[in-house]
């Protein structure tokens, strides 16, 4: 379809739909028929995409989460339609920003792993794959964030008021789901046959998202499945129903696509998420075995065909089920069914955190999955015979290593035990996984792991968000790099050439001011575009270390009240955050980054030299906003804890400069650029495990208690492990740790001053916060006085962006399906 084609069908929709014409309609009719028409060439180049993938080996891609950001402008860039629709929509007296605005964010993801998913199937798409995204139809995403005085208050995510219109249902490929009941075994001839007595029965009908390849006729799915009521028909069985337990029944089974990740503090809402993560891979091994059976005659060569991808822990029970559908369904015995289990599934670890390490009340799985409670149980004792075999004298080993432990199931052992290959998300995670999360498995079979870096999609993070950049990389090194991210390598010997550096920095100025506009016009104050963007966003979280880059604030704060005639350049501190709300620490950290920014926007002495946003709300629009106008990138997470960060290269690409730990993938981008072009600070891994092995003492950064501040002597050097730490530094430690104590801006922060001091539970801050704190504020120091030399910044600045393209999701996509799923692009004969 051309331009022309795709603008007069749009028009046509408004008159049929909603009776307007362009120039009368109100800009959410607009978007709603501009959607509806790219949904309808989508479905129809997706139908296509269906019939080419029958004789081909594709991926299906499982993840809790999709953060896909908003889709009109990138839909349509994507499809080459976006500059011919904003002129017709101006020839119509009509603005794209203003259609732009009546789409909502698509809150249906957390975070790193959910904006990672978005960010492969757009490069699964642009290299043309075979492929599918399968997830669930949340009728509430994560939570808006608002923080009346510093607190923060949850709302729901409406996101389906403007993204339903995104959605095909697929009604045709609606599929059931069981849960709970009893299930009887009856053994004939060998054989085994499974019935289930009150088992509560789901349906679950797939809501297509489609995501367009880049300039080519791919259409991605990504299945969102959906609770749909069982219709009720007359029947002898429905007489007998208990109508009150059907109704009970009924009540929490419609919560399953009812919201990401409920609230599982409770018994009831653990039971809530393994029943979604059980709709999501029952209902998606069923599609996919009844695609496979529509054009082939046995599951023999199920796994010839299909590469199946399980995303952190969370769809683990796929493998479990999907031997329950090869048995109890088709017929198969144990041995073959595990042949093909383990030869279509992969598994992606994404965090060593242990939250992502899920393990699941035995009782709560029987209660809920009693057939795949048995099928676990059985995976467990052959694995747990053939270990006790491998390694008569290590029980202890075989124990750590088994499915079961301590009345709980082990998810991450299951995704281990049942796939092909295991990865992690950069080289130093991956080398983590092996070492020591799953060091007993490695050693017994090194080959399942390997690694696969992280990476962005690089034409939404670059090309869509910073135009400018994009203009000037496009006019030096042409356009190439769109489709061949590496090309922006070519921008290299740029960084010397000073034409090139002015234009970058009056670029960034520009994405500054914009940036400004649009805090001033959504938060009321207006940063300063002429201060040092100082940026760390990204989930709240201890590891992160917010808390750290608050504290360096408030001793540049202390610095400036001691010694204000000092030469400052003026610096803006942006965060942008959300605390899980069961959170309590990241919610005292959250509040505290708040009260510090109300305290220093009061004082003016210092105003006009330090100030501290704190954003609420970050989504990928607002990260959008942002990034192209960073000037420095905090990563600065305790090194070892931190899988990748994805972040840290969205800004690279955009000519940020990196302040980080040697942590995730800081670690490879280090390695690109170099260390003259990224600012390196702090404990690595090992003597970060080696000080907590150690017994780490915060209080040694620390002045000693009770003795007046000048009794002792000015030069005092005190051991701290490996670290000398002088006086000074105690000081402004405890000073900075004093402040706390007395309370900023009326809140009072003992509680964060105990937890750096002497921890909580018994163990002082894991995190290392006044650990790292030296060597962070030397760097981080460092790195500010380069930015008064504007020739080197973006000399700096250029090597980055030209050393990103190696980050793009296309390249870890390229190695997923060569190494893992053993993938080829669709043949370019299907059109
Ligand atoms: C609530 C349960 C839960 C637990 C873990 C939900 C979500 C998770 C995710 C696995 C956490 C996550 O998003 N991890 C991030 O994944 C990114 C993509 O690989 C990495 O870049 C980040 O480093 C990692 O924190």
């Amino acid at each position: 379809m051309n331009d022309l084609d795709f603008c007069r069908k749009v028009e046509q929709c408004l008159t049929a739909d909603f009776g307007l014409e362009r120039d009368t309609a109100r800009p959410r009719q607009i978007y709603l028929a501009t959607v509806s028409i790219l949904r309808q060439i989508l479905l129809n180049r997706s139908l296509s995409l269906e019939k080419a993938e029958e004789t081909q080996k594709k991926v299906s891609y499982l993840c809790m989460e999709f953060l896909v950001g908003k889709m009109l402008e990138s839909h349509l860039r994507a499809m080459g339609l976006y500059e011919d629709y904003c002129v017709w929509l101006a020839e119509a007296g009509q603005n794209f920003d203003a259609v732009a605005a009546e789409e909502q964010d698509p809150g249906i993801g957390n975070g790193g792993l959910g904006r990672l998913a978005a960010c492969f199937m757009d490069s699964l798409a642009a290299l043309d794959y075979p492929a599918a995204g399968y997830s669930l139809c949340y009728e509430e995403g994560l939570f808006c964030q608002k923080v009346p005085g510093g607190e923060q208050v949850e709302l729901p995510d409406t996101w389906l008021y403007s993204g339903e219109a995104w959605l095909t249902p697929r009604d045709e490929k609606t599929v059931a789901v069981r849960f709970g009941g009893k299930v009887k075994e009856t053994w004939r001839q060998g054989k085994v046959s499974i019935h289930y007595e009150g088992a509560y029965t789901v349906l679950a009908r797939p809501y297509d998202l489609f995501i367009p390849g880049y300039h080519n006729d791919a259409a991605l799915p990504i299945h969102l499945w959906r609770v749909v009521p069982e219709p009720i028909r007359f029947s002898p069985d429905e007489s007998r129903r208990d109508w009150d337990e059907h109704w009970r029944e009924q009540e929490f089974y419609s919560k399953i696509s009812g919201q990401l990740y409920p609230d599982d503090t409770q018994y009831e809402g653990k039971k809530l998420r393994v029943c979604q993560q059980y709709f999501l891979v029952s209902a998606t091994l069923q599609n996919l075995i009844s695609a496979h059976l529509s054009c082939h005659a046995s599951l023999d060569d199920f796994a010839e065909y299909n590469a199946i991808h399980i995303n952190d822990t969370h769809p683990a029970l796929a493998i479990p089920e999907l031997m329950r559908l090869l048995m109890d369904e088709h017929g198969y015995d144990w041995d073959h069914a595990w042949t093909i289990t383990v030869a279509a599934l992969s598994y992606t670890n994404h965090t060593v955190m242990p939250e992502a390490l899920e393990c699941w009340p035995r009782n709560l799985l029987s209660e809920t999955l009693p057939r795949i409670v048995s099928i676990l149980e059985e995976i467990n004792r052959r694995l747990t015979a053939d270990l006790s075999a491998r390694l008569p004298r290590e029980a202890k080993k075989v124990a750590a290593m088994s499915l079961e432990g301590d009345g709980m199931f082990r998810m991450a052992n299951l995704a281990v035990v049942g796939s092909h290959t295991v990865n992690g998300v950069s080289q130093i995670h991956s080398q983590i996984l092996r070492e020591r999360v799953f060091s007993d498995f490695a050693s017994l079979n090194p080959e399942k792991f390997t690694n696969v870096t992280n990476g962005i999609a690089h034409r939404r993070w670059l090309c869509q968000s910073n135009p400018r950049l994009t203009a000037l990389i496009t006019e030096t090194i042409g356009d190439g790099f769109i489709s061949n991210p590496t090309d922006l390598e070519r921008l290299y010997p740029y960084a010397d050439n000073p034409d090139f550096r002015h234009a970058f920095a009056d670029l960034r100025r520009k994405n500054k001011a914009d940036f400004s506009d649009y805090v001033a016009g959504v938060y009321g104050r207006r940063p300063d575009p002429d201060s040092i963007f100082d940026v760390q966003i990204k989930r709240l979280h201890e590891y992160k270390r917010q808390l750290l880059n608050a504290l360096r604030i408030l001793g540049l704060y202390h610095s400036l009240k001691e010694n204000p005639e000092q030469n400052f350049y003026p610096q803006t501190f942006f965060f942008a955050a959300k605390a899980a709300p069961g959170y309590r620490m990241a919610k005292r950290i959250l509040k505290l980054l708040w009260c510090l920014g109300e305290e220093i926007a009061r004082d003016k002495a210092v105003r006009d030299r330090l100030s501290l946003v704190f954003l609420p709300d970050y989504n990928v629009s607002l990260a959008q906003r942002i990034i192209p106008a960073a000037d420095i990138s905090q990563q600065i997470s305790t090194a070892g804890k931190e899988a990748s960060g994805t972040g840290n290269m969205k800004l690279m690409l955009n000519g940020a400069i990196t302040l980080g730990t040697l942590d995730g993938a800081n670690v490879e981008i280090l390695e690109a650029v170099g260390k003259d072009n990224i600012f390196i600070f702090g404990k690595n891994e090992k003597e970060v495990e080696a000080l907590l092995r150690a017994g780490y003492d915060p209080r040694r950064y620390l002045l000693p208690t009770g003795r007046p501040k000048d009794a002792a002597a000015d030069t005092a050097v005190v051991s701290a492990g490996a670290d000398v730490v002088d006086r000074a530094l105690q000081e402004t430690l405890s000073s900075i740790l004093d402040h706390l104590e007395k309370g900023i801006y009326g809140e009072n922060f003992s509680d964060l001053a105990a937890y750096l001091k002497i921890g909580y539970h018994s163990a002082p801050d894991p995190y290392l916060c006044l650990c790292d704190y030296a060597d962070y504020d030397r760097t981080a120091a460092h790195l500010k006085r380069l930015y008064a030399d504007p020739e080197r910044w973006f000399a700096m600045a250029t090597r980055n962006v030209a050393m990103a393209g190696r980050f793009s999701s296309d390249i870890s996509i390229r190695r997923y399906a060569e190494r893992i799923w053993k993938i080829q692009p669709l043949p370019a004969s299907r059109k």
